[in-house]
């Protein structure tokens, strides 16, 4: 290969093969650095597809095909060998099958466009927890998305060598272009979501993604690698790759810390979390990641790093109130994704926290003007509009954030949205008791969606359902495993949290950086200072044990620390009957135990 930067012979010969396949009209290998990120910025406005904004510096926004919106989840596919391995939450197609489907399809593909190499890293460069991808693909907005989302280029290449491991991931938007055709301005990507696909090879661990620009479908080091295939590399190699918030909370007084985990199903507030400035004084939270942890046991413990090196966060519902933090990340260098546009060359977005200013174009390019008289009125930015941004933006990155040894866990937190029953807290009393927690985490169906009940409840064990890359059954089993190789007094303690319930329609709990007062006692009960009662749920803090804000009476508080005796009974017949039932016969025995052990105790 001429113009390749590296003798990595395997490396080489793939780039090779994949480019007789796509048939580009050029190649280019990506080093990362920041002239190449303006001269991809250029193409792209150059092209009509970005649009720079006058009021927050080196920032653009992109606005991408209707069709082409969100993770195209029907259109993920593992394609294991075996079907029984991909479980019953995965769709799966035989791999032989689907690659000569997709070859078909690539065949040309990139006729007309750049092919880029991307090395990247997923992890600090050179960690001894890290992983090196190379993503091919023919988006120059994907150069510069995977830029700031991960470590790329140059400094790849040298930790690969000449023969190290890397993971392939192949993508395209699949819309080649004839001689002298450009996009015109328009996003490029297959319309057809029927034509989409976004696979993995578990056996291979490689990814082959096709037809879509956006997010998880394109960007390939996040759900793809960091989730899907590295969960199968996690299962072989002994270790946990999770869609996980890391956090650092300080209480100043002592200047003691703890490193906190925390999985909650997509659009439960992670990136909120994250970074939350906490309401009660003298405690301080720091952001280590928002959205992947990958933890590894190391001197007996388990440490976690955070593999991604920036934020790709949903714009609507971020604001000066729900996250602070986030909004003064985003004050430069930002790319922004189906966001509107003011006039004054600024972005705009539904619960941004202040009124639209004047005339806006909406995400799909139209004039658009806020009528708060019209319920009916669409939205002017697109409900999954993104932010990229780097994480060091962000004011309250932890200063260890790119430890390449990562931080040792103390606690891991589980939840999801649940307007009755859950409590707002409760802790499990062992290491399989928190695996049960974190199994039966699920979120009520909210709207007439799918074909599901309104109010029943969908269950996504650790928020990992759209990104465990193999069978939900056997990946429960590997976190049992796991609690066997780290002592009792080493273990991360685990809680379940819901922020969400609600009375008479209204949240009880205020959220946001009010949940600091939840994290207090969090970090009180690893620290062993906190208090705890013992409940047939686990353990749980007295009323008095929270700080109550302002806005919650005792009354409130109360009721959310209670225990729905009756409700719970529902529950463990649900988790029996519907989510457990589907997860034959591969539930681990040590699940069934602790699902036995509870309907007991609920009498
Ligand atoms: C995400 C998600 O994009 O979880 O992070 O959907
Ligand atoms: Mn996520």
């Amino acid at each position: 290969m001429s113009n390749s930067p590296t003798n990595h012979a395997k490396l080489n010969a793939w780039v090779k093969e994949i480019a007789d396949l796509v048939e580009p009209a050029n190649i280019y290998w990506a080093d990362g650095s920041k002239a190449e990120y303006d001269q991809m910025i250029k193409i792209l406005v150059d092209a009509g597809l970005a649009t720079p904004l006058k009021k927050r510096p080196n920032s653009f926004l992109f606005r991408s095909d209707p069709s082409d919106v969100a993770r195209a989840e029907s259109r993920t596919f593992i394609a294991s060998q075996n079907k029984d391995d991909a479980g019953p939450y995965n769709n799966w197609i035989n791999p032989a099958e689907l690659k000569e489907k997709m070859r078909a399809v690539y065949k040309g593909c990139m006729k007309g466009r750049t092919m880029y190499v991307i090395p990247f890293s997923m992890g600090p460069i050179g960690s001894p927890i890290a992983k090196i991808g190379v993503e091919i693909s023919d988006s120059p907005y994907v150069v510069v998305n995977m830029q700031i989302m991960t470590r790329v280029g140059t400094k790849v290449l040298e930790v690969l060598g000449t023969d190290g491991e890397f993971i392939p991931c192949l993508h395209s938007v699949g819309k080649p272009l004839a001689e002298g055709q450009t996009d015109g301005g328009k996003w490029p990507c297959e319309p057809d979501v029927e034509k989409k696909y976004i696979s993995h090879f578990p056996e291979e661990r490689t990814i082959w993604s096709f037809g879509s620009g956006y997010g998880g479908n394109a960007l390939l080091g996040k759900k793809c690698l960091a989730l899907r295939i590295a969960s199968i590399a996690a299962r072989d190699e002994g270790w946990l790759a999770e869609h996980m918030l890391i956090l650092k909370m300080t209480r100043e007084a002592d200047n003691k810390f703890k490193y906190i985990a925390a999985a909650f199903p997509s659009a439960c507030g992670k990136t909120n979390l994250a970074m939350l400035i906490p309401t009660i004084p003298g405690w301080k939270v720091e952001c280590i990641g928002d959205d992947i942890a990958w933890m590894k046991i190391r001197d007996g413990k388990l440490y976690a790093i955070n593999p991604e090196a920036g934020f790709f966060g949903v714009g609507p519902g971020t604001s000066m109130h729900s996250n602070p933090n986030a909004m003064l990340s985003i004050k430069e260098n930002t790319i922004f994704s189906n966001a509107a546009l003011t006039e004054d060359g600024d972005i705009w977005w539904e619960g941004i926290g202040y009124d639209a200013p004047g005339k806006l174009i909406d995400w799909k390019g139209r004039e658009w003007i806020q009528d708060k008289n019209n319920k009916d009125q669409e939205p002017s930015a697109h409900a999954n509009a993104r932010f990229t941004v780097p994480a060091r933006q962000c004011p309250v990155i932890a200063p260890e954030w790119e430890d390449p040894n990562g931080v040792p866990i103390d606690a891991i937190l589980f939840g999801g949205r649940r307007a009755s029953v859950i409590p707002l807290i409760h802790q499990a009393k062992s290491w399989n008791h928190g695996v049960f927690i974190g199994s039966i985490a699920g979120s009520e169906i909210t709207g007439a969606a799918l074909d599901l009940k309104v109010g029943s409840v969908r269950r996504d064990p650790m928020a990992m359902v759209p990104f465990c890359g193999y069978h939900m059954g056997d990946y429960l089993k590997h976190w049992v495993e796991v609690g066997k190789n780290i002592s009792e007094e080493n273990q991360p303690k685990f809680f379940f949290v819901n922020w969400f319930r609600k009375k008479d329609g209204k949240f009880m709990w205020p959220g946001f950086g009010e949940n600091s007062r939840v994290l207090k006692w969090v970090f009180e009960q690893c620290d062993g200072s906190g208090k705890a009662v013992d409940t047939p749920i686990g353990l749980m803090p007295e009323p008095s044990s929270i700080d109550r804000p302002s806005d919650v009476s005792e009354e409130t508080l109360k009721e959310l620390l209670a225990v729905d005796i009756e409700g719970w009974k529902a529950e463990i017949k649900d988790v029996r009957e519907n989510h457990y039932a589907k997860l034959e016969p591969k539930l681990p025995k040590e699940l069934a135990a602790e699902l036995d052990a509870i309907e007991k105790r609920l009498g």
